[in-house]
């Protein structure tokens, strides 16, 4: 069943928010605004989006370093996002995390990880403290195709299995773990099929397409709530730009760009919604104007908060 219109409006706002916040970080670090680096999630907004539009506000997420679009569609904070980024007090960590460690609790998203496939056994724990509990909580564990070749993959979706935890494992296969093409380390083409191994439901979607995602994603959320056990979900995607921002990506064949760009999400997103009704061309363009005025009040807000004091170096952090 299709959501409701509401809902689809907010997918398409949330998918823009993502595309041009990206866009917008991309332009920063062009101007020496961002330190160190920036893996950019353009192109695979459909996923976080589809995922997130079945999650509640105490739902949880887990993270990787292209997170930006995860915290995004969970509900975070343009604003804090942006200074984080930039490295700015006002930013969710102080401005000592930076774009890989970006964490807000207070709307379940968990923390994204510089480590590859580090939140996989992180949602595991998350999914066991939900069943200790005895809530109906869910969580969403986002991760890449070159995650799933280490061994917490393995382990964390098993023991999520054997206990029946509620997770869904969210694969982003963009089909590149930096230029490294999955042909390359992997025999076989369907990361989903490795559910089977695991005795849980494995599902394939087309992650261009947010309504196919959305509906693969609640199918995983109601089995999750009932207590029903994880699911893993295999979204094929791609990444618009290079693995950070200093790759060119010139390992990919032009022509493999050129075929994915036609299946950007978001214009055929948008093209979809006007088909249905849902909005006008107008709407649609409003929305986005919106969505760019958003953006900009949080660049100004980065840009204007201050940095970190040199003796808060030492504040909140471990040692
Ligand atoms: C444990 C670990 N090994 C290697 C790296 C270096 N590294 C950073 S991103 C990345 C590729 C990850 O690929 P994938 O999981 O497919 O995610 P994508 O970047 O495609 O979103 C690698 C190897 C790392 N950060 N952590
Ligand atoms: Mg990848």
């Amino acid at each position: 069943m299709l959501p409701s219109s509401d809902k689809l409006v907010w997918m398409f706002r949330k998918m823009l928010e993502i595309r041009h916040f990206e866009e917008k970080v991309y332009e920063l670090y062009g101007q020496n605004l961002v330190p160190g680096t920036i893996h950019l999630y353009v192109g695979e907004e459909a996923v976080a989006v589809g995922v997130c539009a079945n999650l509640r506000k105490d739902d949880y997420i887990t993270s990787t370093h292209r997170g930006h679009g995860h915290c995004i569609a969970k509900g975070g904070d343009l604003k804090r996002i942006m200074a984080e980024i930039l490295g700015k007090r006002t930013g969710y960590c102080k401005g000592k995390g930076g774009s890989m460690h970006i964490a807000d609790f207070s709307i379940g998203m968990l923390g994204a990880t510089a480590v590859v496939g580090a939140g996989i056994p992180i949602a595991a724990g998350a999914g066991l403290s939900i069943k200790l509990r005895g809530t109906d909580q869910v969580v969403a564990c986002f991760f890449g195709d070159g995650a799933s070749n280490q061994g917490t993959f393995h382990e964390g979706i098993n023991m999520a299995a054997i206990w029946k935890l509620p997770v869904l494992f969210v694969c982003e296969n963009n089909l590149y773990a930096m230029g490294t093409r999955q042909s390359m380390v992997m025999l076989i083409e369907n990361v989903a099929d490795r559910a089977a191994a695991y005795g849980i439901p494995g599902v394939v979607v087309d992650g261009n397409d947010v309504l196919a995602v959305y509906e693969a994603a609640k199918q995983a959320v109601e089995r999750a709530r009932k207590g029903e056990g994880p699911t893993l979900i295999e979204c094929k995607t791609y990444r618009h730009k290079g693995h950070s921002r200093f790759d060119p990506a010139t390992y990919r064949p032009k022509e493999e760009v050129e075929e994915w760009l036609k299946k950007d999400p978001i214009p055929r997103f948008r093209n979809k919604l006007v088909e249905m009704g849902v909005l006008t061309e107008n709407e649609a363009k409003g929305i986005e104007e919106e969505v760019l005025a958003e953006i900009e009040e949080a660049v100004k807000f980065a840009l204007e908060s201050p940095y970190p004091k040199p003796e808060e170096a030492l504040e909140d952090v471990y040692a």
